[in-house]
């Protein structure tokens, strides 16, 4: 039987409200006019947290003039979130390569192993992973994700899901938010995550419901949207997003950003990723978008998304510190730090810091609470270990504290 949450989900794919669509042409409508207003629509949506969003109106943001657009998501951000606070999250693969599913733009599929050279590894163990995590809070990041290459745990096996259980918890305990990716989950896995004290899953539908079935064929948007219900429903926070660059047009990416504000809850979390073309995989030759492609879906994904906090994600090593700096000023406010992603390279942690310093950027610290609500914030390791954590980060949980009092 479905559950209440998984109908909800489903009306928000449904809901694509095309009343007064525009008729999508090649050349984008924002360059055809030459000078453009701020539009109606967005000026009605500005700020307002919704889940009724048509096509139409996202389509009607995402076509707007650039400067305009940043400048509306800037102020949304603004009165949302404090502009200066960035969270720092580290990513690891604790199992990589070998994965059964057949996700055309990744490295880790077993599909293309031959073409990639990908060796598929074991499961690590957990010593490593939490001195992984170690170093990744002491290089100032307050979220730490675990990823593997599964379809899910019911393809490993319990054994498995319990070493990764275990590493939950002791990653917890260290006073970070703790994050894991793993592929499918049924209701009971996600309450064992839930127990095992897992702050945020990451699940990404990754591109519309329309274009999904040209990115893998291994699983289908309604087993996504499925693992995010039981994700909701286990009172894990939600991390989801998607990928620009998968050979999808902007009406895509406008759809896919529809799907995820009408969701019955907005994500706590939405990674913006640009594709990463990986040599051997499907995509390879695919043309990543630009920095400047990124910075307007993260413009749109704030303004639909209030309060949100929006992930500038895998592709960043390609952006210039100008393109992250829009970005940010757009409503980014997370970003990945560390040498590496899962598989591929990261931007160095010293070109991040000076762009963190040259900014005026300071870290998010852990566990500050959702501004909408949302499991799994309650903020009760911050005092104990404020001690601990690099200066970036004591600056902005100072900060974080203070607007909390005000
Ligand atoms: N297997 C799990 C899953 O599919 O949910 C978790 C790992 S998966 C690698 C996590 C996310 O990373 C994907 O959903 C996708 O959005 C992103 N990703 C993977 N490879 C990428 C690439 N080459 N470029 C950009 N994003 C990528
Ligand atoms: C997400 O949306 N992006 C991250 C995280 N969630 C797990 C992963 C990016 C992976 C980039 C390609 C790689 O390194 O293999
Ligand atoms: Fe497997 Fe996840 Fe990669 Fe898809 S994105 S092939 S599910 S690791």
């Amino acid at each position: 039987m479905l559950s209440r949450a998984s109908h909800a989900l489903r009306r928000a794919v449904a809901s694509s409200g095309t009343a007064g669509a525009t008729a999508h042409s090649l050349i984008p409508r924002r360059l055809l006019v030459a000078s453009a207003p701020s539009s109606a629509v967005a000026d009605k949506a500005m700020g307002a947290v919704r889940h009724d969003w048509t096509n139409a109106e996202v389509e009607a943001l995402y076509d707007r003039p650039l400067l305009d657009l940043v400048y509306d998501a800037a102020s949304v951000h603004r009165a949302n979130h404090d502009p200066r606070q960035v969270q720092q999250c580290t990513l690891l693969s604790i199992k990589t390569g070998g994965c059964p599913e057949t996700c055309n733009y990744c490295a880790q599929s077993s599909s293309w192993k031959e073409d990639t050279g990908l060796k598929a590894e074991k499961l690590m163990g957990a010593e490593d992973v939490l001195a992984a995590a170690r170093r990744a809070k002491e290089a100032g990041s307050t979220r730490f994700c675990m990823g593997t290459a599964w379809r899910g745990p019911s393809q490993v096996g319990k054994g498995q899901f319990d070493r990764v259980l275990g590493m939950v918890s002791e990653v917890r305990d260290m006073g970070m938010e703790v994050c894991a990716t793993l592929g499918m989950l049924d209701h009971t896995q996600a309450r064992q995550l839930r127990e095992a004290g897992l702050t945020a899953y990451n699940h990404n539908v990754d591109t519309s419901p329309e274009y999904y079935p040209k990115v893998t064929t291994s699983r289908n948007y309604e087993d996504r949207l499925n693992t995010i219900a039981a994700v909701r429903e286990a009172g894990i926070s939600v991390c989801c997003g998607g990928i620009l660059g998968l050979g999808e047009e902007e009406k895509d990416r406008a759809s896919m950003l529809r799907v995820l504000a009408n969701l019955p809850e907005h994500p706590e979390s939405v990674p913006i990723n640009a594709l990463v073309p990986v040599k051997g995989t499907p995509l390879e030759n695919l043309e990543p978008p630009s920095g400047l492609e990124m910075v307007r879906a993260i413009a749109v994904a704030r303004i639909v998304m209030p309060r949100t906090v929006v992930r500038l994600s895998a592709g960043r090593i390609t952006m210039s510190p100008a393109d992250q700096a829009l970005a940010f000023l757009a409503g980014a406010n997370s970003v990945f730090t560390g040498d590496k992603l899962l598989t591929t390279a990261n931007n160095e942690a010293t070109e991040d810091a000076k762009m963190f310093e040259e900014l005026g950027l300071v870290g998010r610290p852990a566990f500050v609470p959702y501004i909408g609500g949302g499991a799994s914030s309650d903020g009760s390791e911050w005092g104990e270990n404020a001690s601990k954590v690099a200066p970036s980060i004591r600056e902005g949980a100072e900060r974080a504290r203070k607007d909390m009092a005000a």
